[in-house]
């Protein structure tokens, strides 16, 4: 048996402060238009893919930022990306600031978030950023600032998965996809399909001696996790050098086998595709990695009673 989906990553390049959301969504459906000529069926955009990366800039109040976030979804200056998407019978997968409607305490919240929307334009979930690197103060020592945690809250909702595109789907964003547990969570949940958007500056200011290894980790993680997983995996950039900041682009499709199908060859707006077997997983979700038959969570309890590392006692008999 074979269930095909033609799947797009639609890797952007640089978007800068002065850039207006208008103009974003026309390179957006630009992009959309080039995926349809290759008859997908499914785009995968990068994360924060409708502003520059905003978290490169300390403010002392959150709000003053606040221009960079979507209090709806769609918005007004996403709708067109909508229509089109539902009128040529394309789903997308849109990372986005989300700023929230006031809670009960009157509180908003802001979530690195991602957006999925089914081929006739229904949306079938919102995933918000689990796992938010960098830091929550300016650190002028820094060539730039990485202040996700100052912009966005870590979403406590989990990795949810859900049945879409003939398959069962799930996101993660960025730094979630260099932790094994978030594709783990989904394998769990018989992921087919996970897709992520991206990201990651180059210059890694606390060890610059990982600058080099940023393209290799990038595939390194992904390929892993789908590998273990027995999932597609889609991983897609906002690359290039925006605000003089330059960012990795490599965006790639990986099968199930942990091999990448395809890839960026450009640090600019591209669009790469791939037609996958969702049928495929079962390669290696019923053999090696037949979680039932061979997982061991008796033994692994480490993994969710403790978050940091506690190195046994020191050896003192010597
Ligand atoms: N956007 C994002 O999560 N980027 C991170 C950079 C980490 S360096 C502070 C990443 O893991 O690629």
């Amino acid at each position: 048996m074979s269930r095909y989906i033609t799947i797009a990553a639609a890797q952007l390049g640089p978007i800068e402060k002065d850039h207006s959301r208008r103009s974003v969504v026309e390179r957006l459906i630009a992009m959309l238009h080039q995926a349809a000529t290759s008859n997908c069926e499914l785009v995968v955009f990068p994360e924060l893919a409708l502003t520059t990366f905003f978290p490169r800039w300390y403010t002392e109040e959150l709000s003053a930022h606040d221009h960079y976030y979507e209090t709806s979804m769609p918005s007004e200056a996403t709708q067109p990306l909508f229509d089109e998407a539902k009128r040529l019978g394309i789903g997308f997968a849109l990372g986005y600031a989300e700023l929230t409607e006031p809670d009960v305490d009157g509180r908003q919240h802001r979530f690195n978030t991602t957006v999925l929307v089914e081929r006739d334009g229904t949306i079938v979930g919102k995933y918000r950023k689990v796992h938010i690197p960098g830091h929550e103060d300016d650190e002028p020592w820094r060539p730039f600032q990485h202040l996700e945690r100052r912009y966005f809250e870590e979403s406590n909702e989990g990795f949810g998965v859900h049945r879409a595109f003939g398959g069962i789907v799930g996101m993660a964003t960025c730094n979630d996809r260099r932790w094994p547990e978030t594709y783990r969570e989904m394998g769990l949940q018989g992921v087919e399909l996970i897709m992520i958007g991206y990201n990651t500056p180059i210059h890694y200011a606390p060890d610059p001696g990982q600058n080099a290894l940023q393209g290799f980790h990038n595939h390194l993680c992904m390929q892993a996790g789908a590998y273990q997983n027995g999932t597609w995996v889609v991983g897609v950039a906002k690359g290039g050098v925006e605000a003089g900041v330059e960012s990795l682009a490599q965006s790639c499709i990986i099968a199930p086998s942990g091999q990448i199908v395809a890839q960026a060859t450009t640090t600019g707006d591209e669009v790469i595709t791939a037609r996958c077997d969702l049928d495929r997983c079962k390669d290696f979700k019923e053999t090696l990695f037949n979680f039932d038959r061979y997982r061991r969570p008796d033994v692994y309890q480490r993994i969710t009673s403790q978050k940091g590392v506690i190195e046994p006692p020191e050896n003192t008999s010597n």
